[in-house]
């Protein structure tokens, strides 16, 4: 199909593989659920949607199709993918439950765009994303853009698509999406956070505004596009709210201590980048221990916002915990 040969894959498309593989374990977890097999059965069902929902490498035209599955089936850890089934069946008991899996595979196409066009040489300029080289590495620049831009579209594609019957759900989805992934959130925390690198001195307020909108806006829109296509109350998806905000901050917070301290091999993406380039990171402003505590602080805020949910939460919990115990 023309695609650069680049160094094998680590990792081959959907290979099984525990993102929370610490013999440590999370402080919290519960010991009567197999939480690592829950995670795996839902890991699989994101795997599946995916490859069924996204254009096959051979349909026209298949280089930029291929360069789409390249990044997909990189073997991202899944998360937002998962929570957005995980939150759908915690809640979804309900007549007004529908499918989550589009849903699903549309924010992990969606964050798989925004991981593409982060490592554009214009941009963070990377050779390394999930274990291969990057979608420009592996390609070129120009069909690494395009399949960037076809992510984002199949996003809305998908949501279009699969939830036409209940067009309620339709609409609440696709704004949801939308507001997160627009210039206010996601597109707008990735601006300020080329304008800080410039600087390399922001304050943490600074940090805090592109985190939460580079991170964890697209966390809560995957805890909210669960809640929407589990029936959710508007109480259960304020309580949605509530929980993204910390649970994103969170998983950022463990993101920059990871960058510190981490390698490249483990990472699957190039470590020390943040120090290197002299960055503001939550681990440089308050040091490792202080972002640690803050990183536990705002997991067991998530999880009590969380707790809120109705319905059996033990895997969501367990969740919350393995995100801020994570290695990767
Ligand atoms: C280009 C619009 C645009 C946005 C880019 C996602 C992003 C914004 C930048 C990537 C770098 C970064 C540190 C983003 C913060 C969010 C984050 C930690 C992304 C990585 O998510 P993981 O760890 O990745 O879930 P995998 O590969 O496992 O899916």
């Amino acid at each position: 199909m023309g695609a650069k040969k680049g160094p094998a894959a680590r990792r081959g498309p959907g290979a099984a593989w525990n993102p929370f593989a610490n013999p440590a374990g999370p402080p919290n977890s519960g010991a009567a659920m197999d939480f690592p097999g829950q995670f795996e059965q839902y890991r699989l069902r994101v795997e599946r949607g995916l490859d069924e929902l996204v254009p096959a490498a051979d349909t026209r035209p298949g280089r930029l199709h291929a360069a789409m599955r390249y990044s997909l089936q990189a073997g991202g850890k899944r998360l937002r993918p998962v929570l957005v089934l995980a939150v759908a069946d915690t809640l979804g008991n309900s007549d007004r439950a529908a499918d989550p899996l589009p849903a699903a595979v549309a924010l992990e196409c969606l964050h798989t765009y925004s991981l593409i066009h982060d490592d554009l040489p214009c941009m963070d300029n990377d050779d390394l994303r999930r274990g291969r080289p990057t979608a420009h590495r592996q390609f070129d620049e120009a069909t690494a853009l395009l399949a960037g831009d076809a992510l984002l579209t199949l996003a809305f594609q998908l949501i279009g698509r699969h939830y036409a019957d209940t067009p309620e759900l339709c609409t609440a989805l696709t704004r949801e999406i939308a507001e997160a992934a627009g210039s206010e959130q996601l597109i707008g925390g990735q601006m300020e956070d080329l304008l800080a690198e410039k600087k390399s001195n922001a304050t943490a307020e600074e940090l805090e505004f592109i985190h939460l909108n580079k991170t964890a806006a697209m966390i809560t829109a995957a805890l909210v596009a669960g809640g929407l296509c589990g029936g959710a109350t508007p109480d259960q998806l304020a309580t949605l709210r509530r929980a993204g905000r910390p649970l994103g901050l969170a998983f950022q917070i463990v993101d920059d201590i990871l960058d510190a301290t981490a390698d490249t091999a483990t990472l699957g993406k190039t470590a020390g980048k943040d120090a290197r380039a002299d960055k503001t990171t939550y681990v440089k402003l308050h040091g490792l221990e202080a972002s640690r505590r803050y990183a536990t602080a705002q997991s067991e805020s998530a999880r009590a916002a969380l707790s809120q949910l109705p319905g059996n939460r033990a895997f969501l919990s367990a969740l919350v915990d393995h995100m801020a115990a994570r290695l990767r």
